[in-house]
């Protein structure tokens, strides 16, 4: 049978009398992902969109209408008129006030496979046209993008070489997992998981006797290995206990001296702020002990363990996702740099293991099919984070890793393969942000909230309709990624979409190319051979992968060890930083002049964290986390995540003693609030989650009780209704979804429906050219 590959894991088409019954996973996946299941039944869901739709107001008044988004009924219409209207509409905009009007940063994880990949295609056909304000950086890891190349070297660098899960079972003593190494993140990779790697690393580490210490506060965040220690934290705490830690090893001199200065900048800069020399205030574990609610004799203790043990320092991506994000990132370096144990087996840092599957996975960096995208003519970008800024604050301007620009007046937004309505913070605000922008053009196989909110929206396939190639960096296998069922009623591939709306453009020949998708598979995978052969891989033509359906690439002799070279040789071998050093102190972040980012590591306290006044009034500390139960908002409509939900909402999990002071029960659905939003929950309760820390996974699709309003009540669960929508600092301008505060209580009254998977209302509705089968 043939393959299919997701972000999530590869899996083999199962088909009954030419249905599709079910996805099995491959025989070699040891540890493979349960997603899977929710996918069958998942792309024939009522959720699919059928047919090319336009917003009634839009479709009357254009840009005119703009406040009817996310309220008004859609009409559907066939293709040819759908492309003439989105031609129209870029031709007016790119016209009458250029290219940089389009915003075309797209962000979201689309699917796997490199041909069909939805953003891929849609970069490729806007630069064709004059190119479009694009984004950089990313939700996942904006502070720690821009912190890392700063002071240590660029984050693809470094998750590309991160040493080997094997070289940590035979060296790594003490592996301190600030945030946990979560099995549940570890399903997924970005372009395909083809074999789940992490969970069985972390069982044989475990019977090898490594000592895990889950610094977080969930204790589930290392729910793999029984024995882990857990050091509940306070959320958005780390940098103070990771100073606490740094003054236990300079205080006891426990530190490696030598190696700081061999291979480190500014670390006496550094040390007359942890000993308070600068400031009067010396970092101790004292004092790390009122910030962190972690007792100092632990703290103690534990910087004791470290410096006498080969220790791995981990910092989860999710402490970086917060105000002064770029800080866990920066310190928990330092800490390493004082340790002495970077680019030595099993010990140093880590910036990602458990964060995904690959991190760790010890192959070769190799660069499979990709589909060319040709370069953006404009310069003009944002980070992506500051998207509902952009749109709210045309001409203005903002600061970004040490310069100004200012923010591009858009006329036009392009999404394919994301779903801002899930991953932005702060809803309500995105909502006033969104009416700013005359035209919103979607593609996507659901009906999400994105789709719901824009103007125009086209149906795309999904990864089961159509043939492709499974291709992700350090993953194991390429996979000949083989159609599975029919396109869903009139849904086209982005692919044949941009190829239609080019066509309109006069521009159909250079983005095909002449070539069809089939056409194009082949001529990507044959451009990646003399590509696989600079690392000695040796990949069969096309005909031959095709037919037996995947490529097993080989991996290195030995495991990489991250910074070895560096550590060999620094003069040879300098860091890619102004230095060439470690940059305990950088000057270039001191000459920025950011107040809240100092020149070297430091303890920023958050706006909105246990410890701010704020507390006063929302008690709660919300963790919105990513799901076990999906990819982001992807299949939140289907069975695997669906089983999850608590009366149809997404679960919140808080401690006891937080639900007993506020009389509410397990099973119960409750009201999360600040003064951004409100969200209804379904209530988990459970000790694994310190006092004062609610948490909730993101993704659950926002269903406003009151479609299209500011304000509304989501009754779902989406976590960004309460969000902060900040950056984490004027240096990375990162999301800071983490930092925020709630107060959790009881709902009362009529249970609103649950909606989300809902198609909008249409008015004159035909449906009569899909088969009812199609339909349910
Ligand atoms: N509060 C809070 N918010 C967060 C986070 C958090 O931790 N807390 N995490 C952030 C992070 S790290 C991330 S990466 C983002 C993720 O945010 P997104 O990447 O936007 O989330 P996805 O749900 O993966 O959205 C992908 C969309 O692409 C669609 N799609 C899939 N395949 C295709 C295709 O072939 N063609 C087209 N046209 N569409 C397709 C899917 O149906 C889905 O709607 O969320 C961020 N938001
Ligand atoms: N199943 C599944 N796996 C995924 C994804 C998915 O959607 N589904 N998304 C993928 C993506 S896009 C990304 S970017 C990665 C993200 O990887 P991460 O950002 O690391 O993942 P999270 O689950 O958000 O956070 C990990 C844990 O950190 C803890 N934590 C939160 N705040 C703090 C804090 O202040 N201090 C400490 N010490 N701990 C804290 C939370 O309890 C949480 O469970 O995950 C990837 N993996
Ligand atoms: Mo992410």
């Amino acid at each position: 049978m043939g393959l299919t590959s997701t972000h999530w894991g590869v899996y083999r088409i199962r088909k009954s009398e030419g249905r599709l019954v079910g996805l099995d996973p491959v025989e070699w996946d040891r540890d493979p992902s349960p997603l899977g299941r929710s996918m069958p039944e998942g792309v024939r869901a009522p959720s699919r969109i059928a047919r090319p739709a336009i917003r009634e107001g839009f479709l009357k008044n254009r840009g005119a209408s703009r406040e009817g988004r996310g309220s008004e009924p859609f009409v559907e219409v066939g293709w040819d008129e759908a492309f003439d209207i989105v031609a129209e509409e870029l031709q007016r905009v790119r016209r009458d006030f250029g290219n940089e009007a389009i915003y075309g940063g797209s962000y979201g994880w689309s699917s796997a496979g490199r041909f069909h990949h939805a953003q891929s295609q849609l970069n490729r056909f806007l630069r064709l046209i004059g190119g479009y304000t694009d984004s950089v950086d990313s939700y996942s890891l904006g502070a720690a993008r821009v912190i890392l190349r700063h002071v240590v070297a660029p984050w693809e660098d470094l998750v590309l070489s991160h040493t080997g899960w094997q070289t940590l079972e035979q060296n790594t003593e003490l592996f301190m997992a600030f945030g946990g190494l979560p099995g549940k993140n570890t399903q997924v990779n970005p372009g395909g998981a083809s074999e789940h790697i992490v969970r069985p690393a972390l069982a044989r580490m475990a019977a090898a006797g490594v000592h895990f210490v889950n610094v977080s506060p969930v204790r589930a965040d290392l729910g793999d290995v029984a024995q882990a220690e857990w050091v509940p934290v306070r959320p958005g705490s780390d940098t103070a206990l990771m100073l606490g830690l740094a003054h236990v090893l300079v205080t006891e001199t426990l530190y490696d001296r030598d190696f700081i200065e061999r291979y480190a900048v500014g670390f006496e800069t550094f040390r007359d702020y942890l000993l308070g020399h600068s400031d009067g205030i010396a970092k101790d574990a004292d004092w790390a002990a009122v910030l962190t609610d972690i007792p100092a004799g632990r703290i103690r203790d534990l910087a004791r363990a470290m410096a006498s043990r080969r220790t791995m320092i981990n910092v989860a991506w999710s402490l970086q996702r917060a105000e002064h994000g770029e800080q866990p990132y920066w310190m928990g370096i330092t800490l390493a740099a004082l340790l002495g144990q970077i680019g030595l087996p099993g010990g140093g840092f880590g910036v990602g293991y458990a964060c995904m599957n690959s991190v760790g996975a010890g192959r070769y960096p190799f660069s499979g099919p990709r589909l060319p995208q040709g370069t953006n003519p404009l310069a003009s970008f944002i980070p992506v984070a500051r998207v509902a800024d952009m749109f709210l604050n045309p001409g203005q301007p903002y600061d970004y890793d040490g310069k100004s620009y200012r923010y591009p007046n858009i006329r036009l937004v392009y999404w394919a393969g994301g779903n801002i309505f899930h991953h932005h913070q702060d809803i309500n605000k995105l909502i006033r942000a969104w009416r700013r922008p005359e035209v919103t053009i979607v593609h996507d196989a659901f009906w999400t909230a994105h789709a719901k909110f824009s103007d125009i929206v086209l149906p795309a396939t999904t990864t089961l309709e159509r043939n492709d190639i499974g291709s992700a960096s350090l993953d194991r296998f390429m996979i000949a990624m083989q159609k599975a069922v029919e396109p869903f009623a009139e849904a086209r591939d982005d692919y044949a979409i941009f190829s239609g709306i080019a066509a309109r453009l006069g521009l159909e020949e250079a983005f095909t190319e002449g070539r069809t998708p089939e056409q194009w598979l082949r001529v990507l995978y044959e451009e990646s051979r003399p590509r696989a052969e600079t690392f000695g891989i040796e990949l069969p033509d096309f005909d031959t992968f095709w037919r037996e359906g995947f490529v097993d690439l080989p991996r290195p002799r030995t495991d990489s060890l991250m910074l070895d070279d560096f550590r060999r040789d620094p003069d040879r071998h300098p860091l890619k930083t102004p230095s060439g050093r470690l940059e305990i102190t950088s000057q270039a972040i001191g000459s920025f002049g950011y107040r809240e980012i100092p020149a070297h590591p430091a303890w920023q306290p958050p706006a909105e964290w246990l410890g701010s006044a704020t507390a006063a009034r929302y008690p709660l500390h919300l963790l919105s986390n990513q799901p076990r139960t999906r990819l982001h908002s992807q299949f939140d409509h289907g069975a695997v995540s669906r089983e999850s939900k608590i009366q149809g909402r997404e679960p919140l999990t808080m401690n006891p003693a937080d639900a007993a002071a506020r009389g509410l029960t397990p099973g119960a659905v409750v009201r999360v609030y600040n003064d951004r939003g409100a969200f209804l929950a379904g209530l988990a309760v459970s000790d694994d989650i310190r006092p004062g820390v609610a948490q909730i996974a993101t993704g659950a699709w926002y269903d406003p009780v009151e479609r299209g309003t500011v304000g509304s009540l989501d009754a779902h669960g989406n976590p960004n209704l309460v969000t902060q929508d900040v950056g984490a600092s004027r240096l990375s301008q990162g999301c800071a979804a983490q930092s925020v505060l709630v107060q959790v209580e009881g709902f009362e009254g009529p249970l609103p429906p649950i909606t989300a998977f809902d198609p909008p209302p249409f008015i004159q509705p035909d449906l009569s050219g899909i088969p009812s089968t199609d339909r349910t």
